[in-house]
């Protein structure tokens, strides 16, 4: 397949993410910057074109079948238990996490959604509605990753390595399937434990919910806010694609983390890392 133009992959007319000049681009740049800065997320609705998502959800379905599934118990960090921490503490709180992911390194060569990540346009644009420089990730398995919830999935609370990830669901489940976070539930001087507990421990009050549609992207801010999707439900497979950016140039993920997401790791997780903050995983 051809490198397609960005009008196949992108609604122009309403989203003219081509144009930065344009008053309808620093409008939807203004919706977004605020948004963002009040809670951490902003989604595009049907930003992507009918065809483009429906030929991208056929290629999603092509290679659901390369995910590395894993069905374990989980906290929040995705770190180890540590004994140290007292019994009752957000570091030693397993839950449930069954999923599978496609990892960067699996998409095909001539991928639509690799094509989509890799777009200067979207990136900058992207950029814009953050007001920072971003990057694409630099780790080869968890730049662009395609989270495959089966019926009867479900991913649990967690934050994402990177600042921000931009999500796109190319295929919906029949039920279920329902994006829930808490925005700035942690900084980056401060894990909150205190809040972190009262939500493991069922306050629901700060959660706030949000059901995507297909062809919508949705901008997140998950290293600071906890996020899962709800159980996936019905006969459907739900493919989310996540493209994934960090603020400074060639941040890697950590080596536990990719055994545990992709069941596996690269020379470059072995390498010193670049880190954006000192929070944990
Ligand atoms: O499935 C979702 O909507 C969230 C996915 C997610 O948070 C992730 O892949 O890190
Ligand atoms: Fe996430």
């Amino acid at each position: 397949m051809s490198p397609k133009n960005l009008s196949y992959f992108i609604d122009l007319k309403n989203f003219p993410i081509n144009e930065p000049k344009s008053s309808k681009y620093q409008k939807i740049i203004k919706e977004a910057q605020e948004a963002l800065e009040f809670d951490g997320c902003y989604v595009l609705p049907s930003i992507v074109n009918k065809e483009a998502i429906n030929d991208m959800r056929e290629e999603s379905t092509k290679i659901e079948s390369l995910a590395h599934y894993t069905s374990n118990k989980v906290n929040v960090y995705f770190s180890k238990d540590d004994p140290t921490y007292p019994e009752d503490h957000p570091r030693r709180f397993f839950m449930e996490r069954s999923n599978g992911f496609v990892s960067g390194d699996k998409f095909p060569e001539n991928s639509l959604i690799k094509e989509l990540y890799y777009s200067e346009e979207l990136k900058n644009f992207i950029a814009d509605c953050l007001s920072i420089p971003i990057y694409h990730y630099a780790d080869p398995l968890a730049s662009l990753t395609m989270n495959v919830n089966k019926p009867g999935d479900r991913f649990s609370w967690h934050y994402d390595t990177n600042e921000f990830t931009v999500t796109m669901l190319v295929q919906d489940c029949d039920e279920g399937g329902v994006f829930q976070y808490v925005p700035n539930i942690r900084n980056k001087e401060d894990e909150c434990y205190d809040e972190v507990l009262k939500l493991l421990k069922g306050d629901m009050s700060r959660v706030k919910e949000i059901k995507l549609n297909e062809g919508d992207l949705q901008l997140f801010k998950g290293r600071y806010a906890l996020h899962r999707a709800t159980r996936a439900e019905g006969n459907t497979t739900r493919n989310l694609v996540v493209f994934t950016y960090t603020e400074k140039e060639n941040v890697i993920g950590s080596s536990y983390r990719s055994e545990e997401l992709y069941g596996k790791t690269l020379d470059v997780h072995k390498e010193k890392r670049v880190r954006s903050d000192s929070l944990t995983d």
